[in-house]
């Protein structure tokens, strides 16, 4: 995995890999250069073995501002402007990479997410929020249509909502006070990194598919991924641990 991002901090510590938009002066507003940037480190992410949990989040006082509206707005006042929604394939692309990723995808949200940073958020598998956040489809302020997603995430998101309304409406896994942020999520992520990920990864495809499926889909579903999951040394090693009275060590495979 390569660290020299023009507009991403990317860290790894064990098995966690933590990637920071890194625009703060602009809230981390996705311009072109960030969106292939993030498009890139999350695949590469998915194939690593050796990363298993990725957090997402954002330098300085923002998770995102969504798309760099002085970076795209010029284009659509050009003769021959690009078609939005060829623009929108490229966030389709970090999306589908997000959603499919093969271990857990933690958002860490401080201060505003908004737009398709919302979305991106909404995207990942577990949201931490700090109390200052702010969940904001800025869309329709500015006379667009939620896209990246926002329409399948949360349709009836049409408010903004903070970090403790969005816990008590299930938006967030967590909202916590600021101070205590970025230790409980560094936490949470080396914790998730050590369970077994390759049944998590599983887990994330049956809970997926699941919400556009119907119950006997789902149910066979479950016996194919079910015997995936019988077959990886996780399992042996979770029921051997149980056995021996001693904590599972996992290894992802
Ligand atoms: C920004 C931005 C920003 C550039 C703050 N761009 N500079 C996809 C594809 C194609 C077309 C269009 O849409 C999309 C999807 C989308 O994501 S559409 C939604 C785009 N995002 C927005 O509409 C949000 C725009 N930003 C805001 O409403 C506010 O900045 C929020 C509410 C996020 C934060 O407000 P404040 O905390 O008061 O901060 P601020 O407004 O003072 O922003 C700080 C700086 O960041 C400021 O620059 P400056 O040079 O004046 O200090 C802003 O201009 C800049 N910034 N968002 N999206």
């Amino acid at each position: 995995m390569r660290s020299d991002f023009k507009h991403l901090l990317v860290e790894q510590d064990g098995a966690v890999l933590t990637v920071i938009m890194n625009r703060p002066e602009k809230l981390n507003a996705f311009n072109d250069v960030m969106l292939q940037e993030m498009i890139e480190v999350t695949e590469a992410a998915a194939r690593d073995d050796a990363i298993r949990c990725v957090v997402i989040t954002g330098a300085g006082r923002a998770f995102g501002s969504g798309q760099d509206l002085t970076s795209f707005a010029p284009r659509s006042n050009t003769g021959n402007p690009p078609r939005v929604s060829e623009h929108l394939t490229k966030y389709h692309r970090l999306v589908l990479a997000l959603r499919g990723m093969p271990k857990p995808v933690i958002a860490a949200v401080q201060g505003v997410a908004a737009g398709i940073s919302c979305n991106i958020a909404l995207a990942c598998d577990l949201r931490i929020a700090a109390d200052n956040a702010r969940f904001l489809e800025a869309f329709a302020r500015i006379g667009l249509v939620p896209d990246g997603g926002g329409g399948f995430f949360l349709p009836r998101l049409v408010d903004e909502v903070s970090g403790p309304e969005a816990e008590r409406i299930g938006l967030v896994n967590k909202c916590m006070p600021l101070a205590e942020f970025e230790a409980t999520t560094k936490a949470l992520a080396q914790r998730l990194a050590r369970g077994p990920t390759r049944t998590y990864a599983l887990i994330k495809q049956l809970i997926y598919t699941s919400v556009d499926s119907d119950l006997e889909t789902t149910l066979e579903l479950e016996g194919e991924l079910q015997d995936q999951a019988f077959e990886t040394a996780d399992h042996r090693e979770g029921v051997t641990a149980f056995l021996e009275k001693r904590a599972a060590q996992f290894s992802g495979k």
